[in-house]
């Protein structure tokens, strides 16, 4: 099972991840994205889709034609792991 990420690795992760914030108790991160239409928008969820079940690491989000609102935890660790950083570096390579 992953580990929670301290403090001091979190910070460091997060430096290098643009657009990702922080919530207020340090558990998750989230980054909006917006697209040209539905069709991009739902594209970039199947690639998600795909990596997060190679992972067995899946993001909460929300979709509205072409917006997309992505939060990612561990719920195992009840906070951030070096999962939802890998997801988080995928997430972002992928939206360019
Ligand atoms: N996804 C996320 N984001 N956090 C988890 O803790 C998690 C998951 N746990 N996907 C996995 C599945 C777990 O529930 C299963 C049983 O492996």
């Amino acid at each position: 099972m992953s580990k929670k990420l301290t403090d001091g690795v979190l910070m460091q992760n997060l430096s290098g991840l643009e657009g990702w914030k922080l919530n207020d108790d340090k558990t998750a991160i989230s980054r909006s994205f917006k697209f040209a239409d539905f069709n991009a928008a739902f594209g970039f969820m199947t690639r998600i889709a795909l990596k997060a079940e190679q992972l067995d690491h899946h993001p909460d989000w929300h979709n509205v034609y072409n917006t997309v609102d992505i939060t990612l935890s561990t719920h195992d660790v009840g906070g951030l792991s070096d999962k939802d950083i890998v997801m988080a570096r995928f997430v972002s390579a992928l939206a360019g």
